[in-house]
């Protein structure tokens, strides 16, 4: 049984999960899926690592699913609840899932399809009651779950996760940040991504604390919570930290002191997934009376360098490696740089990923020699703190703490009948870490609200150009490829 489910059979009594007013105990987590295992294996002894996709709201019925689907033997793919049907479909093809469980409001965007191509579905609440069944042995060497990242690739790829990566990244981060029973933590994060899996969801239920699910990010809702006086951990990308200083900002002053006294007294505050930048670690500083813990993470690999929880934490840097975490910087030629001295960052251990789903060259790419695994960021080592500098590939941007893929964005806008050329880029943005920003050729006049009505029919929202610009050329070197940093400053004219 994975560990993360042993566990909760010590604290079967506590609240586990407050969602949309319910309280649930350990026990209930235990009891639910246990069920949707049942259900799951119907008459098979083992799913033996059949890939089951869920569609699920964050809640007691998400973490009852993940469960289910790893107490069956199963590898738990989650589906974000906001993509397109092209961009859900390929993660149930690329995956072979041929599970899918839902929440009833998402049978209008998958049930045709499930019956269009004979995929089981199970609709949560609708399940078809089965005897309990025995569950089988879960080995912490089994495949865990499968993440999508987009990358330096036009399409997103499958990161493959044991029980053993998820165990130690959980481990690691419990002891590094003193996770305890005690704590109360609340989920605003989308639970596709390893934050909000591995951080904030895993890690408060492995260590028997209560988790309090906001299914939608709303500033004003989060800060009633915080207001209840409950809720003493929180984690969050740079952007939500931003919306949260901005929506504080319009408040009247009585309201401000009552959110500055309740978030005082919390335990911890963490941030991460993008660059934090240091005018909102000193805007929250005042408003909360925290000091940001800034840490630095991958899907590959969980959590890699932090802050310490206690001990000096440095505006602009990421502090130092997790225990257990092997990081090392290298220069192009592979070899360690020293101090001081600017080198990507590469990561070993436990923690670190069993393989990309179904491609085995991206995997052997993504190693350097000796096991470790190239991250494609770029650091700094100043006074024992790593420092982020950027990365090594102009084509990925993080947007809203989501890593989008500028190539991927430039193949569909490539199909678009108007569209004859374009370089998609990041643009510096206070709000957003990054905008997503296009520039593109096109000889017929081009309405930019159509074309983005378009878009969001086939990829995610969130990967949406911010901004347009029409040019008559791109910028290109000699040998015919886009020479990224000059689009740059044609959105500046
Ligand atoms: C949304 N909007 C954007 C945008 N995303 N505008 C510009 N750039 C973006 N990236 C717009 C929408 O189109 C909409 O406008 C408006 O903002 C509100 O949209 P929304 O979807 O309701 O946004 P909101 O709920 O406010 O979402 C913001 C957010 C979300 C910050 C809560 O982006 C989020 O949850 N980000 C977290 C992603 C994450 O978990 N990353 C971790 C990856 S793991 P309109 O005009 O259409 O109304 C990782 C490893 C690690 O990175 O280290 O952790
Ligand atoms: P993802 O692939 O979505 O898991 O995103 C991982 C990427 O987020 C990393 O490769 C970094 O580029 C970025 N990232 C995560 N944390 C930080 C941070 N604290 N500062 C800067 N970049 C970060």
């Amino acid at each position: 049984m994975p560990a993360i489910i042993r566990h909760a059979a010590d604290h079967r009594e506590r609240i586990a999960i407050h969602d949309e007013g319910l309280s649930y105990t350990y026990g209930d987590l235990l009891g639910a899926s246990h069920d949707l295992a049942s259900a799951l294996l119907a008459d098979q002894e083992d799913l033996g690592g059949t890939c089951v996709a869920f569609m699920v709201d964050p809640g007691f019925g998400y973490v009852s699913v993940q469960w289910g689907i790893w107490r069956a033997g199963g590898i738990a793919v989650p589906l974000c609840l906001t993509h397109p049907l092209p961009s859900l479909t390929y993660v149930l093809e690329d995956t072979r899932a041929d599970v899918i469980v839902i929440s009833p409001r998402f049978e209008s965007i998958l049930g045709e399809y499930a019956r269009n191509n004979d995929l089981r579905l199970i609709v949560l609440g609708q399940e078809r009651m089965v005897d309990a069944a025995d569950l089988p042995e879960v080995g912490a060497e089994r495949d865990a779950m499968i993440l999508y990242t987009s990358g330096t690739t036009s399409k997103p790829k499958g990161v493959v996760l044991t029980h053993e990566n998820l165990e130690t990244q959980i481990t690691a981060l419990s002891e590094a940040w003193g996770w305890s029973a005690m704590d109360h933590i609340v989920n605003v994060l989308p639970l596709h991504h390893i934050h909000g899996i591995v951080n904030v969801v895993s890690c408060s239920l492995w260590n028997g604390a209560t988790l309090t699910f906001l299914r939608q990010f709303s500033a004003d809702r989060l800060f009633d919570i915080f207001l209840e006086g409950r809720v003493n951990v929180f984690m969050a990308v740079p952007t939500i930290y931003f919306k949260l200083i901005a929506h504080w900002k319009l408040l009247p002053a009585e309201r401000q002191m009552e959110i500055h006294d309740a978030l005082s007294a919390f335990r911890l505050m963490v941030c991460g997934s993008a660059a934090l930048p240091v005018s909102v670690m000193e805007d929250w500083h005042r408003i909360s009376g925290h000091r940001l813990l800034e840490r630095y993470g991958m899907t590959e690999i969980g959590m890699a360098l932090s802050n310490p929880l206690a001990g000096e934490r440095r505006a602009g840097s990421v502090g130092l490696p997790l225990p257990g975490v092997s990081v090392r910087l290298v220069d192009e030629s592979g070899g360690e740089v020293a101090d001081g001295e600017p080198g990507e960052i590469q990561v070993k251990g436990r923690n670190v990923f069993r393989c990309y789903l179904h491609r085995p060259e991206a995997t052997e790419e993504a190693f350097a020699p000796g096991g470790w695994f190239r991250t494609g960021d770029m650091a700094v080592l100043e006074d024992g703190y790593y420092r982020i500098m950027g990365r090594t590939s102009v084509d990925i941007i993080k947007s809203g703490g989501y890593k989008i893929s500028a190539l991927e964005i430039e193949e569909v806008l490539r199909e678009h009948p108007s569209i004859e050329d374009c370089a998609v880029i990041g643009l510096p943005d206070e709000e957003w870490g990054e905008l997503v920003a296009a520039a593109v050729v096109s000889h017929a006049d081009i309405d930019f609200s159509a074309l983005t009505a378009w878009l969001r029919d086939r990829i995610p929202a969130y990967r949406v150009p911010r901004r347009y610009l029409r040019v008559e050329q791109l910028p290109r070197n000699a040998m015919g490829k886009v020479m990224k940093p000059e689009v740059r400053p044609l959105f500046d004219a």
